[in-house]
């Protein structure tokens, strides 16, 4: 099987409100595109544990209470090690979002989340989100990172 990098992916959310909170990412892979918070786990901590330590780094927000959504398979064209991403949804925190280095945080309504301007699979995997349910998808990516190749795409009843 091929090497897997892995990664995470976090979502503050308001349910009373509908609101998400995206960060514009200021630098680095996915510069330039809204996403949640998150990045590579280290070696000496669980996965929940480095969701948790992005979100923090990131955005300032420390999180009360942390629940998996989805699990995300990346594969880009000319690059051996997938990237595996672990969703996670918050929606018990403490703090108030802050602008790091790496990201400027910016609250969006659930139902007019800016796809255009985010990975090209966020569209395809946030109707999951909305729903409740928690999903499992791959998708290949051509090497210029916006072109999705192939994909499967599915919801799954536990992670
Ligand atoms: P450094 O710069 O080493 O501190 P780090 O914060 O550890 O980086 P980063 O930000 O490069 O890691 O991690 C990539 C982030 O982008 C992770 O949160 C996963 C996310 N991501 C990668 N591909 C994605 C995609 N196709 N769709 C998506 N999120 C993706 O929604
Ligand atoms: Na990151
Ligand atoms: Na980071």
């Amino acid at each position: 099987a091929m090497a897997h990098r892995l990664y995470t992916l976090v979502f503050p959310m308001n349910k009373q409100d509908g609101k998400v909170l995206l960060g514009m990412k200021k630098r680095g892979f996915g510069r330039d595109k809204f996403n949640g918070f998150g990045g590579k786990v280290e070696a000496k901590e669980t996965i929940a544990e480095g969701a948790a330590r992005e979100l923090a780094e990131e955005s300032e927000l420390v999180a009360k209470s942390m629940k998996q959504c989805g699990l995300l398979l990346f594969y880009f064209e000319n690059d051996p090690v997938a990237m595996e991403v672990h969703v996670f949804l918050v929606h018990e925190y403490e703090g108030t979002e802050a602008e790091s280095d790496e990201m400027r945080p910016q609250w969006f309504d659930i139902h007019d989340l800016p796809f255009k301007l985010m990975w090209a699979d966020d569209s395809l995997w946030w109707p999951y989100v909305l729903k409740g349910q928690k999903f499992v998808g791959q998708f290949w990516f051509k090497a210029n990172q916006a072109t999705i190749a192939r994909q499967k795409l599915g919801a799954v009843e536990s992670l």
